[in-house]
């Protein structure tokens, strides 16, 4: 029995820019469940987490903007995803910025003795206070999950950390800040930037990425930020950066990720409908989960 179940959480929080909490509503209506519903034999749509419009703030004695309630608002996230992932449902969540990774991962990672992550985006999302150059936690949540950050972010979910930096991979980098980058070498986690996908093809990349983490995980959480693709194809984002992937190419890696059967959760972020044409990263947002959840052309 396929069943899935799919949770909104409307925060933005994480950065600055108004509008991105907004993105589950676009993808709704973009048509989500429709499209959903025969690839399962049970679709649920549980709703939004409460995130309200609580008044936002820096964190007068950190480089952490609005961290008491993304840390607050993460922890219902994660109990809503941890409850799903018990049922035996797989948890589909609809961002919000980045930041809401956060809760995913710690509802999601309990359950798994080595949780792989994909991590498809233009940006690591590995920073800390330290390192990061507008105190944004949406640049963060990687680097949180490794249990690397505030405490206020790693402790989410009771335990720390959620996953290992060997059972990562990165796709479709360009905008890697220079502690981002000793982090990376440091931990030797794997990365596919926009050269390796140029130069290798996208069709090597998958190939290589389901590979690695076939050999070493026990689930797979795939986090989609909608700005790891081309702004061509997806300009609804509140950090763009030119030269991503592909609409086709990102079709190519959902479908080759459909085949091998090894994704268990999935969040698709950074849909910021304000910013957008017409709905169209939230349309892009849901063609992608069609073809991750196994749709076929023929
Ligand atoms: N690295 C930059 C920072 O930390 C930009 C992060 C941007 N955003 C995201 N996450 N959309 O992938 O502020
Ligand atoms: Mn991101
Ligand atoms: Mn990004
Ligand atoms: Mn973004």
């Amino acid at each position: 029995m396929k069943k899935l179940s799919i949770i909104g959480m409307p925060m933005d929080l994480g950065q600055m820019r108004r509008g991105v909490d907004m993105g589950p509503s676009a993808i709704r209506y973009a048509g989500v469940n429709e499209r959903l519903k025969n690839l399962f034999d049970e679709v649920h749509d549980l709703g939004d987490i409460a995130i309200g419009r609580p008044e936002v703030a820096i964190d007068a004695e950190s480089n952490l903007r609005n961290l008491d309630l993304v840390a607050e608002k993460s922890q219902l996230l994660a109990n809503q995803v941890d409850q799903v992932v018990q049922e035996g449902a797989f948890p589909l969540v609809l961002g919000g910025d980045h930041s809401i990774a956060i809760g995913t991962l710690a509802g999601v990672a309990k359950h798994y003795k080595n949780l792989g992550v994909i991590w498809y985006d233009a940006h690591g999302d590995l920073n800390t206070a330290e390192t990061s150059p507008s105190g944004n936690i949406h640049g963060m949540p990687l680097a949180v999950s490794l249990g690397i950050g505030h405490p206020l972010l790693t402790e989410v979910g009771g335990y720390n950390p959620k996953i290992k930096a060997e059972n990562i991979v990165i796709i479709g980098a360009r905008a890697l800040d220079d502690g981002e980058k000793e982090l990376i070498k440091e931990k030797g986690i794997k990365v596919y930037t926009m050269h390796e996908i140029d130069r290798l093809g996208m069709t090597k990349v998958m190939e290589d990425t389901i590979a690695y983490l076939k050999e070493k995980t026990d689930g797979v959480h795939l986090s989609l930020d909608l700005d790891g693709l081309d702004p061509h194809d997806a300009p609804g984002v509140g950090t763009p950066v030119n030269g991503g992937i592909s609409y086709r190419e990102s079709h190519l890696a959902m479908e080759m990720l459909a085949e091998s059967g090894i994704v268990t959760s999935a969040e698709f972020v950074e849909v910021n409908p304000i910013l957008d044409d017409k709905n169209r990263t939230a349309s892009v947002a849901v063609a992608l989960m069609g073809s991750l959840f196994g749709e076929k052309l023929l």
